[in-house]
């Protein structure tokens, strides 16, 4: 199986690389932000649990997460060619959570690919995004909560894989089609 990790800070661009490479590689796309914006829309218990975490940018509950996941994952698990994580593992916890999850499965990751953008860029786009989508955590305010997030609970999931040498960093900056191609060629690498 192939199992990759696409990391990132907010709107890095990791949904949206998603997309192309799922679909080039037969991988399941585990986003758990989608996950957690469906149980929202659907007002599941898990989804209204979550709702005000998220709306304040801050990280929803291991607990919840695991839940999500692990119905997504048994449900997916034969359909596809391995997986690709988007958003997930966010802090040390998950990182456990997901060594868990794949060994269950008796496969490992193959690497974390993480997608390096500096912060101006980074709220350009959530902003610029916020004009189409009106999501309610695309305000200034809760990006730079979710920045502060991320610094401080996501960040040492970069150094959990460099540790296990799994750990690939790359320009997330230029257009969307050749961030793409540097991605291919990072997942193409691990296949030889
Ligand atoms: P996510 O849904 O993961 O959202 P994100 O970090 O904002 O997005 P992403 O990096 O995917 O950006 P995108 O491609 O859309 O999380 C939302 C919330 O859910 C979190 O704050 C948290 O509360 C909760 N959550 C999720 N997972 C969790 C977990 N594991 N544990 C706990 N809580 C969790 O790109 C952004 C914009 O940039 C788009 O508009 C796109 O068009 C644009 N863009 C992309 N690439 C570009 C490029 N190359 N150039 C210009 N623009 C580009």
């Amino acid at each position: 199986m192939l199992n990759i990790v696409l990391f990132g800070a907010p709107g890095a661009g990791k949904g949206t690389q998603a997309k192309f490479i799922t679909e080039k590689y037969n991988l399941g796309h585990i986003s758990t932000g989608d996950i957690l914006r469906a149980e929202l829309k659907a007002e599941s218990p898990l989804g209204l649990q979550a709702k005000s975490i998220m709306e304040a940018g801050g990280l929803v509950g291991d607990d919840i997460i695991v839940q999500l996941l692990e119905k997504h994952i048994s449900q997916n698990a034969s359909k596809f060619s391995g997986f690709l994580f988007d958003g997930f593992p966010r802090n040390l916890v998950q990182c456990y959570i997901l060594e868990g999850m794949l060994s269950k499965l008796k496969t490992s990751l193959s690497a974390l690919i993480s997608l390096d953008v500096e912060q101006d860029e980074l709220m350009r786009r959530l902003l610029e995004r916020a004009k189409i989508e009106g999501r309610k955590d695309d305000t200034p305010e809760v990006i730079q909560n979710r920045f502060k997030e991320y610094e401080n609970k996501t960040l040492p999931v970069i150094k959990f894989y460099k540790e296990l040498n799994k750990a690939i960093s790359i320009k997330g900056t230029g257009s969307i089609e050749d961030i793409t191609k540097l991605v291919v060629a990072e997942i193409d690498k691990l296949k030889k």
